[in-house]
């Protein structure tokens, strides 16, 4: 690891990897063995490498996967997310974004002027955070690791998204607006690292990149950014950590918009249709062979 300067057997790997995740659980403040933990599972490396961390670590943890109805690459993600839990006797809750919500991802992405991805990241968010409301989870963890949020924070620079910079933290405390807490405690482990991780504990997980995933402009910036970790190690996570230092509390002064019940299913939201309930109305639309209006 050649950010750290150092070089471990798989077994002392595995140790470091669950004290990086541990040390971002304790620094970050995040939870601890009394909360209720829902974790978000894809039935990729990163939120199977969390789930055993985690369980490793003596938390409890069930886990929620969302199906998005992108063909056999959903099937494959979810039946990983199965076996990993029916392997470990583990408590995993699903939803079917077709079957509960009456539309998939390519239904959406083709009903609204969205890219799959970000009607796909909206609806994760909506139905999760549902999810751990509406069966009691105060805390709902997510798997993003290094590289997502420092690419995610490159892009909110890039773009000067003041809104998404003074929310962009490990830990969003939304409990005072009908949310669960969210966290993540991968954001010190690398990609390569949560891969590295799988493959020595055994884990089976999906490698197929989702066949939506073209133009996603968070992958290129992943390619930018690990060019620049070539040459200079460490660099993602000192932009990272930095920000998180010196950057969060100079733009969490910002003020938070007055979040209002949607009309349609009540989720806090800043209009008075929630973005996802609007989503879900234009797929539903397109079904009827009705016009979008995005
Ligand atoms: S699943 Fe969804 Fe990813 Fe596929 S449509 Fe884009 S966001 S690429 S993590
Ligand atoms: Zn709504």
């Amino acid at each position: 690891m050649r950010r750290h300067n150092a070089a471990f057997c798989g077994e002392h790997f595995v140790d470091h990897i669950r004290r990086q995740v541990q040390r971002t659980i304790d620094d970050f403040d995040m939870f601890d063995h009394d909360d209720s933990l829902l974790l978000g599972v894809s039935g990729g490396k990163d939120s199977l490498a969390l789930w055993d961390v985690l369980t490793d670590l003596g938390y409890e943890v069930d886990g929620v996967n969302l199906e998005l109805g992108i063909g056999p690459y959903s099937e494959d993600s979810t039946g990983y997310s199965r076996r990993f839990a029916h392997e470990r006797g583990l408590r995993l809750l699903e939803v079917d974004l077709g079957r509960d919500y009456g539309f998939t991802i390519p239904v959406a992405a083709a009903s609204t002027s969205r890219t799959a991805c970000s009607a796909c990241g909206l609806s994760k968010r909506y139905v999760l955070n549902h999810v751990a409301r509406t069966h009691g989870y105060n805390v709902l963890v997510m798997g993003h690791n290094l590289d997502d949020e420092a690419a995610t924070l490159f892009s909110n620079v890039t773009n000067w998204n003041i809104d998404y910079l003074a929310r962009q933290h490990p830990v969003l405390q939304e409990s005072d607006r009908g949310l669960a807490r969210k966290v993540k405690p991968l954001i010190r482990v690398a990609e390569r690292e949560t891969a590295a991780y799988a493959v020595i504990r055994g884990i089976d997980y999906e490698i197929d990149e989702c066949p939506m995933a073209a133009g996603n402009t968070l992958n290129q910036i992943k390619e930018h950014l690990n060019a620049m970790e070539h040459t200079s190690p460490g660099m993602k996570q000192r932009f990272l950590f930095g920000f998180l230092e010196r950057g969060t509390p100079v733009f969490r002064g910002e003020p938070r918009p007055v979040l209002d019940a949607c009309d349609v299913c009540g989720s806090p939201t800043t209009g008075d249709v929630c973005a996802f309930c609007k989503l879900r109305a234009a797929t539903q639309r397109t079904e009827s062979g009705e016009d979008d209006d995005g």
